[in-house]
């Protein structure tokens, strides 16, 4: 978005200097015909460029476009919390109102809801995903340090929604599965 506002942004100011500067030269092009060419002609396939790019970036953000994610966390979502299921050595640990996840590896988050319809969302580590009941919806993330980041839902869901809030832990890997090993059913 950047470069391409600041191709725009390059080439007006061109069109201004032609106009500061070299008058004579522009004197014969009528205003129609500015208008048309620096309004339309010339912005309009850079706009479009940067649309066909945010959709292609749109899409890539969700599940079923990334193939390297070797770990599957389910986020149950009901009113007002948050389960979170892991697989470790083929049983199911959960853990409610905290994601457990490893630095540096992909994590497709697959999410449902038992009740109404919530949405999915860690602002620093990537977009909003839908929870919706009877339905799977998938969003990879990948956490890159150590910390702690704030979680919400963020779909009006009743009166419990603004509390609805979880919190994401991230360790090292082999911190991650000791982790897990202290997590119940
Ligand atoms: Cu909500």
């Amino acid at each position: 978005m950047l470069a391409g506002a600041a191709v725009i942004f390059g080439l007006v100011m061109a069109l201004l200097c032609v106009v500061f500067f070299a008058r004579d030269k522009v004197k014969h092009i009528s205003p129609q015909r500015w208008i048309v060419l620096g309004g339309i002609v010339m912005p309009v396939p850079i706009l479009l460029a940067l649309l066909g790019y945010a959709f292609y970036q749109g899409e890539t953000l969700f599940g079923d476009r990334v193939s390297d994610a070797e770990i599957t966390v389910v986020a149950t979502s009901r009113m007002w919390t948050w389960d979170f299921a892991y697989e470790l050595d083929g049983r199911t640990v959960t853990s409610r109102d905290i994601l457990h996840l490893p630095v540096g590896r992909p994590v497709r988050i697959e999410t449902t809801s038992v009740d109404v319809i919530h949405s999915f969302w860690v602002p620093r580590l990537g977009g909003k995903i839908d929870s919706i009941p009877g339905q799977v919806n998938a969003i990879v993330l990948q956490a890159d340090v150590e910390g702690t980041f704030g979680g919400i839902c963020s779909e009006y869901c009743g009166v419990g929604h603004a509390g609805m809030t979880f919190r994401v832990t991230t360790h090292s890997v082999a911190e991650f599965e000791n982790t897990l090993k202290k997590l119940g059913p």
